[in-house]
């Protein structure tokens, strides 16, 4: 055996594939998620809002009724999380249906951590 062999003996030599295969790191990652916020105002009726949250995130008139008050009382609250595509249609349907109706209602986006 050559000198150099013997002092590598047991050790984890360079050109062994475990180096590769330890240091490479998984290449799956997932894409982002974005919450979509519903902000609170003085005016926007809670009827409108309740019709808003039924209609855009598949909410039952319960559920609907339940975070609109949330939103009411704590003066935001995410509404659904979804693909930064999906999430900026449910923004733009919401700002589009609330500006039509004449209402200052307010929806919004953020990436989650
Ligand atoms: N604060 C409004 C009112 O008292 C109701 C409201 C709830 C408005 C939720 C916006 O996102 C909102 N009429």
């Amino acid at each position: 055996m050559r000198l150099d062999d013997q002092m590598m003996a047991g050790k984890d030599r360079d050109d062994d594939e475990t180096d590769l295969l330890t240091k490479t790191k998984p290449k799956t990652e997932r894409p982002p998620l974005y919450k979509v916020l519903l902000l609170n105002d003085d005016f926007t009726p809670m009827e409108f809002v309740v019709l808003v949250l039924e209609r855009f995130f598949g909410l039952n008139h319960a559920q609907a009724f339940e975070i609109m008050l949330t939103v009411h009382k704590k003066g935001l609250a995410v509404v659904g999380v979804f693909s930064h595509e999906i999430a900026e249609t449910k923004v733009a349907q919401v700002m589009d249906f609330a500006r039509r109706h004449q209402h200052p209602l307010q929806c919004t986006m953020e990436k989650e951590e």
